[in-house]
């Protein structure tokens, strides 16, 4: 068995249902993990039934009876102790997200470090959960208000970040008092136990009920159990438009609240006054980092006529630099997709690109051979097309980057909002009317827009999420805590009269 396994606490060979030791295993089928990595089966795990998760949810309601009564400062030190727990375990988690996910060693890494900087960040968070306080209108009155736990939180997340974005909801989600249930993707179900048995320590070693954090396992049954049910406050959700879209509903028909951050169709706009030297390595990081399964990757690439020919053979010059392969190894730069079905879409767009009119300027193709056994590796491609060709509308999970011409910036801006999706967008140049321009008013309408940076690889402080198809939730940073908590507007009469507001008199 591997060490990274076994440190984690995974009793996970091949095979066998493995994860029965794991308190948090279900009665229901089992799945089987397979690595993109190599295409091994690295344990089978048996999903949550109807009955286990309804038991999940009870045992998340009473330990919200307790966890909400804790000074948040104290729920803070908590969260401060999981954050030392996964400074501790940053290497073996970082390779589980690797092996498990795809994602290159240095990226599973760096997702365990936005674990433990959303642990220090929630930790600050949790003294400075401040309501205002406001003028009565009335005398000897007072008015201020209160933010107050909301219950349980939902998290439904994604393979491509199968521990980062949990984090970012649970940890601020527990300094504000909420408990969470989290269902990781049915695909990276070993990344959520190797969490699980992190947090479950730590809550036991403060004498804190393990339902503050729970989990349930398994595909699209448990989300929708979790979407439909009234005694979960919030949902949080993370994925693709069409899953969001059933999420808003159910959650929408029962008033529930729901926190969407769904599919991206980031663009980057590289005008004539671009550095270059800085924009290239932006571009080729967000197209192919984790082969293109952002929500943050950038798609689409609109470049002004002139520097267009310029820009193009320098990204050819760079994409054969590239190195596809084990993304454990160090030396490598692209992974594997997650599994066959998303190389299967990556064909299918390759397809619908060459039949829309699109021509590749960097050739795709799918690996063979010694060292691509998984059958999961590709080469990222570029294709020149047109913005309003439906597939370049569309979110393919994969690395293909469109190039689009443009020839005034109002026609860069105009493309770049003119897609169904709003999460990350950038502009390179070192004009400062252009980029006041693009971050204007009448500029990207995207959550995250930046200047000089690419599209993905936000950090925690920011507020994350995005406009439109993308959902409108914001998750992380900044003021996005607010979601997780109710807040209740306090107004109390000190006097010994009954002064009505609006001036009202009502005498007996
Ligand atoms: C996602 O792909 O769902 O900004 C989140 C980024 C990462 C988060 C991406 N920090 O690229």
């Amino acid at each position: 068995m591997k060490e990274f396994l076994r440190e984690l606490t995974i009793q996970a060979d091949n095979p066998g249902v493995s994860t029965g030791q794991n308190q948090w295993a279900g009665h229901g089928k089992v799945l089987e993990s397979y690595s993109p990595v190599d295409g091994h089966c690295i344990a089978n795990t048996q999903v949550a039934s109807r009955e286990d998760y309804d038991a999940v949810i009870r045992q998340a309601q009473v330990a919200f009876e307790v966890w909400r009564l804790k000074p948040a400062p104290l729920r803070g030190d908590i969260v401060r102790q999981m954050g030392q727990q996964f400074r501790q375990h940053k290497q073996a988690l970082g390779q589980l997200v690797s092996y498990e996910m795809g994602k290159s060693l240095q990226e599973g890494l760096g997702e365990v470090q936005e674990i433990i900087d959303i642990c220090d960040f929630a930790v600050g968070l949790s003294r400075q959960l401040y309501g205002l306080t406001m003028q009565s209108e009335r005398p000897d009155h007072r008015m201020y208000e209160q933010w107050h736990p909301l219950g349980v939180v939902g998290i439904i997340s994604a393979f491509n970040f199968p521990v980062a974005v949990w984090s970012w909801n649970a940890m601020i989600a527990w300094v504000c008092g909420d408990v969470c249930v989290w269902k990781p993707s049915e695909k990276t179900p070993l990344t959520g136990i190797a969490c699980q048995n992190i947090i479950r320590e730590v809550l036991r070693n403060n004498e804190v009920p393990e339902g503050v954090s729970c989990l349930v396992l398994g595909g699209r049954e448990p989300g929708e159990w979790i979407a439909s049910d009234a005694r979960v406050a919030l949902v949080s959700a993370t994925g693709s438009t069409r899953m969001g879209k059933a999420v808003a509903e159910a959650t929408g028909r029962r008033l529930g609240r729901c926190l969407l951050e769904l599919g991206g169709n980031n663009a980057i706009i590289i005008t004539p006054e671009a550095d270059l030297a800085v924009a290239v390595p932006a571009i080729v990081f967000g197209a192919v980092g984790t082969a293109g399964q952002r929500c943050t990757s950038t798609r689409r690439l609109i470049v002004h006529e002139k520097i267009y020919e310029d820009l193009k053979q320098r990204l050819q010059k760079a994409y054969t630099q590239l190195r596809i392969g084990d993304p454990m190894e160090a030396t490598h730069h692209v992974g594997p997709l997650i599994d066959q079905q998303a190389v299967d879409d990556y064909q299918a767009a390759l397809e619908t690109i060459k039949a829309q009119g699109g021509t590749f300027v960097i050739e795709p193709g799918t690996l063979t051979g010694s060292g691509y056994e998984s059958g999961c590796y590709v080469r990222p491609c570029v294709a020149e097309v047109e913005n309003h060709w439906d597939i370049v509308q569309r979110e393919t999970f994969a690395p293909i980057l469109y190039l689009i011409k443009y020839a005034t910036l109002e026609e860069a801006i105009a493309l770049q909002n003119g897609v169904p999706q709003g999460l990350s967008s950038a502009i390179f140049t070192l004009n400062m009317r252009e980029a006041e321009r693009f971050l204007s008013a009448a500029g990207s309408d995207c959550g995250i827009a930046n200047v000089n940076i690419g599209t993905s690889g936000a950090e925690i402080g920011g507020a994350f999420g995005g406009e439109k198809e993308t959902g409108g939730g914001r998750e992380s940073g900044s003021d996005a805590w607010k979601t997780y908590m109710r807040r209740q507007t306090n107004t109390i009469n000190f006097g010994h009269s009954l002064p009505l507001a609006q001036g009202i008199t009502f005498e007996l």
